[in-house]
């Protein structure tokens, strides 16, 4: 394939689609940029005494990484000179970010991941980055949390890196999925997968099993039918894989098929699963539906559920349509 950069693509996705005004597209290659730069401090390891705790908890009460901190800054560092943020938000910071007054406001609302999956960090399985791009209100003064609550169907761009055996970023501006793969020694992103389709069947299932003696009814009967594989009622042999870092099991669904599922369950009735909503469930269910897939929190399409707060969790269900279809509908009898 001929060698298309980052770059290109997003101006010929312009001339193409006029989807990417010349902000956006600055927005997402600042983004890149970034991304390349968490990739380089992720693959120094040990090596770059970035590794372990950070001895902080985050808004989420988990506890920080080191990394997790590195890249939250990396982000936010990268964007807020460019003129094309009107404010950021992120999983590592409580409250969100203004732009400082010495740099100028744009029309964009950038959420993020910084790093997903830290609990891999360590032992040194694929993490990634996920970001969210929404229009913020025009003539906005101040950016309040409130601008921030828009529907997953509002977003303008989504995508994420994984930091893997390759460093790969998955791009969708409304028109498709593509995917770039990081050549570490240009230090650029060679488009490597046009148009990504998850078939809209599979034979896969992502969960943590080891929670099944909390998992509502219509989980249990899903899981158990794919468990009775060929002699059950799906008339089919299912594998199960759980990389328990979600840009990881994203991406392989986005590659082979499967459905990816973080449900709600009995552990604690006032937390609906454990993704959050803005930075994690809403990107990864924009590429999958852009990606011929479907992503439901159970009852409703992920991309119409109205937000209330900027950290909600929500239940996610994502992945070959027909799949999460069927576990949707069981939801709903
Ligand atoms: P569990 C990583 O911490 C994460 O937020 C997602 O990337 C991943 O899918 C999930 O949590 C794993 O959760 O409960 O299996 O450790």
């Amino acid at each position: 394939m001929k060698r298309i950069s980052l770059t290109r693509h997003l101006v010929e996705e312009q001339r193409l689609n006029n989807t990417i005004p010349a902000e956006l597209r600055l927005l997402i290659e600042v983004v890149a940029r970034a991304c390349k730069t968490i990739s380089h401090a992720v693959g120094k390891g040990a090596l770059g005494e970035v590794l372990g705790s950070a001895e902080s908890e985050n808004v989420q009460g988990e506890v920080q990484k080191k990394l997790d901190i590195l890249s939250n800054e990396i982000l936010l560092e990268a964007n807020e000179w460019g003129g094309h943020l009107a404010a950021m938000a992120s999983e590592e910071m409580e409250t969100i970010h203004p732009i400082p007054n010495r740099y100028p406001m744009g029309e964009y609302l950038l959420l993020f991941d910084p790093l997903d999956g830290s609990s891999n960090i360590d032992v040194n399985v694929s993490i990634g980055t996920i970001f969210s791009v929404l229009k913020a209100r025009d003539g906005m003064e101040a950016p309040t949390e409130q601008d921030f609550m828009q529907p997953g169907s509002k977003q303008v761009a989504a995508g994420y890196a994984v930091y893997g055996p390759q460093t790969m970023l998955v791009l969708t501006t409304g028109h498709g999925v593509n995917c770039f793969t990081l050549d570490r020694e240009m230090g650029s992103w060679v488009l490597t997968q046009r148009n990504m389709q998850i078939p809209e069947d599979t034979q896969e299932f992502a969960i943590n099993a080891s929670n099944a003696r909390h998992w509502h009814p219509p989980v249990t009967r899903y899981v158990n039918e794919m468990q009775e594989g060929a002699t059950g009622p799906l008339g089919k042999d299912f594998n199960m894989r759980w990389i328990a870092s979600m840009v990881a099991d994203v991406h392989r669904i986005l590659n082979r098929g499967g459905i990816f599922m973080y449900p709600a369950d009995a552990r604690d009735p006032g937390k609906p699963g454990k993704l959050r909503l803005m930075y994690e469930a809403n990107p990864m269910s924009m590429i999958v539906e852009q990606a011929g897939g479907a992503a439901t929190d159970g009852k409703q399409r992920m991309l119409d559920v109205q937000p209330t707060t900027l950290h909600q969790r929500v239940p996610v269900f994502l992945g070959s349509k027909n799949e999460v279809e069927r576990v949707t509908r069981y939801h709903q009898e």
